[in-house]
């Protein structure tokens, strides 16, 4: 009879040794999830950038300090007994088991109290751009005020920045507990109903990020999120110059009849559109909402299509939003009230 070989134990080995660079490889392309417009890991902002290092410093430290007990662990199982002994002394057990934790979680407690009172800092010289951002269920409400020559005013689900300048956020909420969270930007805060929160940073690249609702609120919460524009400050401007500016009145016989529809549904009871008779305040200001990326809160693309299908199905995409569906608009007038909507740039 022939002994039997360790072939295949071996050949076993070797495939899983083969395997686990592979599988890293398979799973390399999701890290480019992390480089994307809604991930603390891409930082666009000093807050971010500054919470990213402590993100590094605790898996690092927490790596090594993992690979260094697993260390101890195998000499106390497998190392000569005078090793042994040596760690089994009483020195190395004070030193390692409190010595050691003390230092390293004080001075990690030390740094982070640091980092909660830097990011959360006013800005020096109180040149900040401040917009007030009021949760709502489910969308955000967003109030630039005046300054200089340009006009206060409301948009929705959209909060632009210009690149290079502080912006200060202050925090509120109209119904219950939201939380306002830009990954790229900063850490989460809390919208409290009756209180006012803030958050800070200075955005340093021009850019398109997602912010979301990180609190939940309620049966639309996972459906709340904003886009975040970063605009370099002569953009900014402009941008915000064009915002202040009321509704230009349609031009198209076709969007005339929108507006005609729009004002016969009754939208102008909760929504305002500036310049015209519209000027309900329990949903978002449309003036310019053919200007904003996404409806329904980061909901879907703006374009006719979309609005249309909002507009006549808002309880089937979002159900429990605070706005009726208008299923009984003929395409006719569907049509007409998206096109007037879509040309409010
Ligand atoms: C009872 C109040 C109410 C009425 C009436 C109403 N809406 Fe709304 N509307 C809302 C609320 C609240 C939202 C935000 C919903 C959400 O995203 O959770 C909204 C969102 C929208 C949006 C998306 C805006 C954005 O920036 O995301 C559009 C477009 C819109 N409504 C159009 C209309 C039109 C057109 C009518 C009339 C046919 C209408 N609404 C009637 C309350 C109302
Ligand atoms: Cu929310």
């Amino acid at each position: 009879m022939t002994r039997q070989t360790p072939a295949p134990r071996a050949a076993g080995r070797t495939s899983l040794f083969r395997a686990l660079p592979r599988a890293a490889l398979a799973l390399a392309p999701a890290l480019g999830g992390c480089m994307g417009p809604q991930s603390a890991l891409n930082p666009a902002a000093d807050d971010a950038a500054k919470l990213l290092l402590l993100t590094e410093i605790m898996t690092v430290g927490g790596a090594l300090i993992f690979t260094a007990v697993m260390i101890f662990v195998g000499l106390a199982v497998w190392a000569p007994p005078r090793w042994r002994g040596w760690l089994a002394r009483r020195e190395t057990v004070v030193a390692g088991g409190i010595v050691f934790p003390v230092l390293t979680l004080t001075a990690l407690l030390i740094y982070g109290l640091w980092l909660m009172r830097v990011t959360n800092a006013p800005a020096p010289g109180g040149d900040a751009l401040t917009i007030t951002v009021t949760g709502e269920q489910y969308w955000w409400r967003v109030h630039y005020p005046a300054e200089g020559d340009a006009a206060a005013f409301a948009t929705a689900n959209e909060v632009q920045v210009p690149v290079g300048r502080p912006v200060r956020i202050l925090l509120e909420a109209a119904d219950v507990v939201h939380a306002f969270w830009i990954p790229n930007y900063a850490g989460k805060v809390d919208m409290i109903p009756g209180r006012q929160t803030a958050i800070q940073f200075t955005p340093d690249r021009p850019g398109q990020f997602r912010g979301l609702c990180t609190e939940f609120c309620g049966d639309q919460h996972a459906r709340m999120a904003f886009d975040v524009v970063a605009l370099p400050p002569a953009e900014f401007a402009a941008w915000r110059q064009r915002q202040a500016t009321d509704a230009a009145p349609p031009a198209a016989a076709f969007t005339v009849l929108g507006r005609e529809v729009f004002t016969r549904s009754g939208c102008g009871s909760c929504h305002a559109v500036r310049g015209s008779d519209a000027k309900g305040e329990l949903g978002p200001d449309l003036t310019h909402v053919g200007s904003r990326r996404s409806i329904g809160a980061g909901l879907y693309p703006t374009n006719i299509g979309t609005l249309a299908g909002w507009i006549s199905g808002t309880q089937q995409l979002k159900p429990g939003a605070r706005m009726p569906s208008y299923g009984s608009l003929s395409g006719e007038e569907l049509r007409a009230v998206a096109g007037y909507l879509d040309q409010l740039k």
